[in-house]
């Protein structure tokens, strides 16, 4: 039976200050996801674009912390997450990286529901490990890993029922980690693979022995893909964009080692922001990404000359 998609779109723009990020499930739309997971041969149902669940609309939506805004954006998403994961393989649409405040602990609700291990690969520039009150910015697309690891601090935000183990999460693509944040991780078990390790080792050493545990463990595996996982030369539509990322066939590499495993049970493609890119060319990459992902092989890929 031919496997289902479902598009779930999470325009949150309250994770920090640039606005812009509300566009990105459409602009992923009209790059073609759903026509490119289809001609894979899939099925693509598509939600549409969620909102957050019942707050105030007139509630300030203010910088630092848009709590009231994020804390009920991540209700929604939790539920819908771990509602869709038996309906098939979602792919969340962002919206900025606070959105995996949700995605990421409603996935986890699911597996511990199906006595299934929880597993996150994060493909960032950053490691996204503030607490609410580490955070130097405030800006909440910042927090979500700690969040979702159990890291206490956030207690405005509902409790994490199932926090995913440190062990469970492999980080690729760093080199913007605040000192608090750094202090943090190397107190844990986090997979950490910074850009100097994947210059010096590359991208499928660790990548292959991190979906080695997935395998062994029979594991749920979510892959959040924050556009500045990418060098902002090719990928230029996120306002947190760091010199010196991922390749265009670095990324394509990861995506399709994670297709031949197998393992992808739900994905989040976040930070696109519209208003940044060029003619659309972030949001075609973010596509061709997910379609790796999903399958498409490398002679498969659509030329898009942009100039
Ligand atoms: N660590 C910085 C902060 O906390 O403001 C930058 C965070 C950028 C987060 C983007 C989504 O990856
Ligand atoms: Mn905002
Ligand atoms: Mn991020
Ligand atoms: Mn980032």
């Amino acid at each position: 039976m031919k496997q289902t998609c479902v598009l779930v779109g999470a325009p949150i723009d309250s994770g920090k200050d640039r606005n812009g990020c509300l566009m990105g499930p459409d602009a992923l739309r009209t790059a073609g996801l759903g026509p490119a997971l289809e001609s894979l041969g899939f099925r693509v149902t598509d939600l549409g674009n969620l909102g957050p669940a019942a707050f105030a609309p007139d509630l300030p939506h203010a910088h630092p912390h848009a709590l009231n805004e994020t804390v009920a954006w991540t209700r929604t998403l939790q539920d819908v997450a771990e509602q869709v994961m038996s309906e098939g393989v979602p792919i969340f649409l962002g919206g900025d990286h606070a959105m995996a405040m949700g995605t990421v602990t409603g996935v986890a609700a699911y597996a511990a529901q199906i006595k299934r291990p929880q597993f996150v690969l994060w493909l960032d520039a950053h490691s996204d490990f503030h607490t609410l009150t580490t955070t130097g910015s405030g800006n909440l697309h910042g927090t979500p890993a700690a969040y979702f690891t159990g890291v206490s601090g956030f207690d405005p935000f509902p409790p994490v029922p199932y926090p995913v183990p440190f062990a469970n999460v492999c980080m690729m693509g760093l080199r913007s980690v605040d000192p608090v944040e750094r202090e943090q991780i190397h107190k844990t078990a986090l997979r950490i693979h910074d850009m100097r390790d994947i210059d010096e080792n590359g991208v499928v050493k660790p990548l292959k022995a991190f979906l080695e545990q997935v395998a062994a463990q029979n594991g749920m595996l979510h892959v959040s893909l924050d556009v500045d996982f990418l060098d902002p030369a090719v990928a230029p539509a996120v306002g947190t964009t760091v010199p010196g990322g991922a390749t265009v066939r670095e990324a394509h590499l990861v995506c399709e080692i994670l297709h031949d495993s197998g393992l992808i049970t739900s994905m989040d493609l976040v930070e696109l922001n519209p208003f940044l890119d060029e003619r659309g060319r972030t949001a075609h990459l973010m596509v061709d990404l997910c379609a790796s992902a999903f399958g498409r092989r490398v002679f498969d890929r659509p030329t898009r000359s942009y100039l």
